[in-house]
């Protein structure tokens, strides 16, 4: 029997996880074990700018979008060393995916998340002001070391942006796929 019907989501494990080498607890706490879930898909990913426009395109144009780009390619934790400029991203299957894995990242704001959820992955996030030219104080980068999507819809968009069909194992496929027989 295959996997087929269950749930994906996407995980991005950012470069502020890479670089406090917090990579190994965050699949621990993901792991089938905490989860139930599976990995379908994974890969180690330079982030290109267009990539990253379009994952965070519902928060282009807000103040944090430039910083939040340059954060989620790596260009804040790896400003000399381009090459280390990576994230890790996983598609996780499963019963109610989605809803597993943002409980274990926790809220957005790793200080609400440090009150409210003590424990859970963003509580060791941290948040830094953003300045405009003039050094003047304009809003906040959240680096929080993980994304994970928000709804099965959102997961959808997500993997199909990150992932190609055949970087997922053909019997964890659960979105329809088109076979071209012009090459087989
Ligand atoms: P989540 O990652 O919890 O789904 P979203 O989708 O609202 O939250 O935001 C995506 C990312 O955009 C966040 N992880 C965070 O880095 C950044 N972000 C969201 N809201 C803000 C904000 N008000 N100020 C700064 N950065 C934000």
């Amino acid at each position: 029997m295959s996997n087929a019907k269950l749930e994906q989501t996407l995980v991005l494990l950012k470069p502020d996880a890479l670089k406090n080498s917090l990579t190994g607890y965050l699949l621990s706490q993901l792991s089938e074990f905490h989860t139930g879930l599976h990995f379908s898909g994974t890969k180690i990913v330079q982030v290109s700018k267009m990539l990253a426009e379009q994952h965070y395109a519902e928060h282009f144009g807000k103040v944090f979008f430039p910083s939040l780009l340059d954060y989620i390619m790596g260009c804040i934790h790896y400003p000399d060393e381009p090459w280390k400029r990576r994230v890790v991203a996983i598609v996780y299957q499963g019963e109610n995916a989605v809803k597993k894995i943002r409980e274990i990242a926790g809220p957005t704001n790793p200080h609400v998340a440090r009150k409210d959820k003590p424990g859970c992955i963003r509580a060791l996030g941290t948040i830094v002001p953003i300045q405009d030219a003039e050094g003047k104080a304009i809003g906040d980068r959240i680096d929080n070391l993980i994304h994970a999507s928000a709804t099965p819809e959102e997961a959808e968009r997500e993997i199909k942006l990150w992932f190609k069909p055949d970087d997922i194992p053909p019997l964890m496929h659960i979105y329809p796929t088109a076979v071209s027989d012009d090459y087989y």
